[in-house]
């Protein structure tokens, strides 16, 4: 079995510099917050399976060759015979605006039941993480199967809320995670997604949730649980570059804490940590650290390491 078991849409990314309606030359990548979350994992040595549902097409294969290549377990990934992978396109316009356009409507991942899970979950796991996302695009099902799954085996279930305005309303997502929230250990939240949620913290913690990690970006993340203090992270200082994933990242970072054991301060300082790579490179995952590469944010800017 893995450390951790993940899943939800990965796409194929088209990224333009320009506007693609006049002919800007695309970049392909791979996207998708869970599997962005796996990889980040999986570069800091933790053993990874995530088990999206994906079209019988190209964008399929290189998703997969992206992840294995990772070293992210995708044995329990599935295909769908009769729908596509889900696709994305990143313009990158004038003044550093990033213009997001989704093709997810019908895709293999929106599709996928409880039943295609059944074999991932049945091989166990410490950890399950899930995002609000795979609700948004309609496998809601899947996702409380999964997580009611792992709340029988004394998995610890971690929900990020990654609300997605391009997917579903407020009300819709409020719905849906207000349902969620009594089953969940872990909240990993933005603080603009925390109300969609929850009226006030209080009322998570009061309700079962054990930790609420708070991300707020440059300001960094607090965590706040039953019968502590708030504890507050500051972010690192990095030039920024690209900020598309990195609470993915920032969730990677505090996941890889809590799977070895560290004390709460220090899972926030990894999740900062881990974050702050994603922020200061460009692409969704690529500049990820590898878990001896954690420690180079702490040398001095434009220093040679040899
Ligand atoms: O968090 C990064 C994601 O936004 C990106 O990888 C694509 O999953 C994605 C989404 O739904 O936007």
């Amino acid at each position: 079995s893995c450390d951790v078991l993940t899943f939800g849409e990965t796409m194929i990314s088209l990224h333009t510099e320009g506007g693609l309606s006049v002919g800007a030359a695309a970049r392909t990548s791979v996207a998708g917050a869970e599997s962005n979350v796996a990889v980040g994992l999986a570069r800091l040595g933790h053993r990874v399976s995530w088990a999206g549902r994906l079209g019988a097409d190209e964008p399929a294969r290189l998703i997969l060759r992206a992840l294995r290549g990772e070293g992210v377990d995708v044995r329990h990934a599935t295909t769908d015979p009769r729908a596509p992978t889900g696709a994305m396109l990143r313009e990158r316009l004038p003044g550093d605006i990033t213009r997001v356009h989704y093709w997810r409507t019908g895709s293999a991942a929106s599709r996928q039941r409880p039943e295609h899970l059944a074999p991932a979950l049945a091989d166990g796991a410490r950890l399950l993480h899930v995002t609000g996302i795979t609700c948004a695009i309609g496998a809601s099902d899947a996702v409380l199967a999964a997580v009611e799954h792992a709340r029988a085996y004394g998995w610890t279930v971690v929900l990020d809320v990654n609300h997605r305005t391009r997917l579903w309303s407020r009300d819709e997502a409020a719905a849906c995670l207000r349902r969620l929230r009594g089953l969940v250990d872990v909240l990993v939240a933005s603080d603009d997604e925390l109300p969609l949620v929850a009226d006030e913290i209080g009322e998570l913690l009061a309700g079962g949730v054990r930790e609420v990690v708070v991300k707020r970006g440059g300001a960094g993340a607090d965590l706040y649980s039953p019968g502590a203090g708030p504890l507050h992270q500051p972010a690192l200082a990095v030039p920024v570059l690209d900020t598309v994933g990195a609470g993915d990242a920032f969730c990677a970072g505090y996941l890889s804490g809590l799977l070895d054991g560290l004390a709460p301060g220090e899972r926030l300082h990894r999740a900062v940590a881990v974050g702050a790579f994603a922020v200061a490179s460009r692409g969704d995952w690529e500049g990820l650290p590898h878990r001896d590469e954690l420690a180079l944010l702490d040398a001095e800017s434009g220093s040679a390491l040899r």
